[in-house]
Formats: C-alpha cells, structure tokens, sequence
C-alpha cells in the first residue's frame, strides 16, 4: 500500500517550507493542507495538541511536529540516496548546531525587527545583522553550509531568504552588502526545485506582512 502523507501547512510560514523542500528533496509525493491558522481545523489541533502550530506531517496517520523534526524523520525515513544531514557523527552534530542556532537566533530576532518599535526595533534589526554575519563566516567559500551537497543546515535558513526583502524595506538595509556569501548562497539554493517549488515570491510575502500588520493594529 502507498504511503498516505498529509502536509498540514500556511503558504508565508519558513518553517511550513522546511518540510516542503525536505519532501520534495526526496521525491516523496504529497497531500499538501492550507490551515487558516485563525480558525485552525480539527485535524491541526488533534495532531498537534501541544503547540497547535503548521507543520505538522502526518505519515500513514501519524503526526510528526516542529519543522526540525519533521525534516529528520524525512531524512531517515525517504531516499536514503540523498541524505540531507551527513552520517559521520561529528559532521551530524554540527549540522544540528547550526540548524539549532538558525532557529534560535534569526526566526526571533527577525520577527522582533519587524514586530517592535523605535529603539527595541532599531536593537533587533543590529542583533539580526551581527547573527547574519556569524552565518557568513561560518558560510565562506562554501557552496553549502555543509561544503559541496545541499543539506540539513541549508534546508533550515533558506526560508528566510522569502523574508529578506520584508527586512530589508522595513529596516531601511541592505542585506547583499552586509552579507553577500549568504545572499549568493541563497540564489544557488533558489536554483533547486525543492526551494524554487516550496518559497513564495519575495513581494507576495511583503504584501502579505502588510496586511497582517494592518490587521492586527486594528485590533
Ligand atoms: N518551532 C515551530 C514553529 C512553528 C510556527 O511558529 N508555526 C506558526 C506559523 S509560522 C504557527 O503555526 N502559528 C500559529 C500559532 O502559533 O497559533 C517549528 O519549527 O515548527
């Protein structure tokens, strides 16, 4: 019997991609469900009953949660041919550092650089720079943040390459001349069809914020 493999996603979200291009990575079809995060569906909140958030992959009915773990269980579960985390430990490891600090420093500080205001906003937007700029070091002359192969660390951070121009515009910067290894990195990646196939257009996601924005100061 084929595998059933149900995506619960929202298009704007970087963590709802990290599956996507994991997924596609490995050639593994799938059923892919927009949630209205305002208005979650039933299958979300039974799924997910801790954080009650997108992704959450649900292979032959059962639920894997947190975007992290969801590209794991999909390395170690599809295409082995094509692994997206290396199988020496200590290359492994590292991988997971990295991925661990794309998720504790550049989701938060980003949404706090476009979230708060004046002196708070103005701290956020240099703390998202300065984690940029470990991120290009760390980068260098890499292809990829594991050296030659696209991989786990990649599949973390390239999500928020949708969100550059939101930053950019709001912040008043530009993230080429602070970072350009990362900012050419990132088109490399774009080339992929996994990440072409799985990031929305930089603008639809601005127009997106926009309007998120509007509504919640309305509120
Ligand atoms: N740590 C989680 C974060 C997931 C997350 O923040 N999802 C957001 C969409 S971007 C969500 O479902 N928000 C709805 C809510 O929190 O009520 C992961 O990596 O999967």
């Amino acid at each position: 019997m084929a595998d059933e493999v149900i995506l619960l996603d929202f298009w704007a979200s970087p963590f709802g991609m990290r599956a996507k291009i994991a997924l596609i990575e490995k050639g593994v079809e799938f059923d892919k469900r927009e949630e209205d995060l305002s208005n979650k569906s039933s299958l979300l909140l039974k799924t997910n009953p801790v954080h009650k958030q997108i992704p959450v992959l649900i292979h032959n009915g059962k639920p894997i949660c947190e975007s992290l773990v969801v590209v794991q269980y999909i390395d170690e579960t599809w295409g082995p041919e094509s692994p997206l985390l290396p199988s020496d430990p200590y290359e492994r490891s590292r991988a997971r550092f990295w991925a661990d600090y794309v998720d504790k420093t550049m989701y938060s500080a980003g949404r706090s650089s476009l979230w708060l205001t004046g002196e708070a906003q103005e701290a956020a937007k240099k703390e998202y720079i300065e984690f940029l700029k470990v991120l290009e070091g760390e980068l260098g002359e890499k292809a990829y943040f594991g050296g030659k192969r696209f991989g786990y660390v990649d599949v973390s951070l390239i999500p928020l390459y949708t969100w550059f121009y939101v930053f950019e515009t709001l912040g008043n910067y530009s993230i080429v001349e602070v970072c350009p290894k990362v900012v050419a990195w990132a088109k490399r990646c774009m080339r992929r069809e996994s990440v072409a196939k799985s990031l929305p257009d930089q603008h639809k996601i601005y127009d997106y914020f926009l309007e998120l924005k509007k509504k919640r100061q309305a509120q």
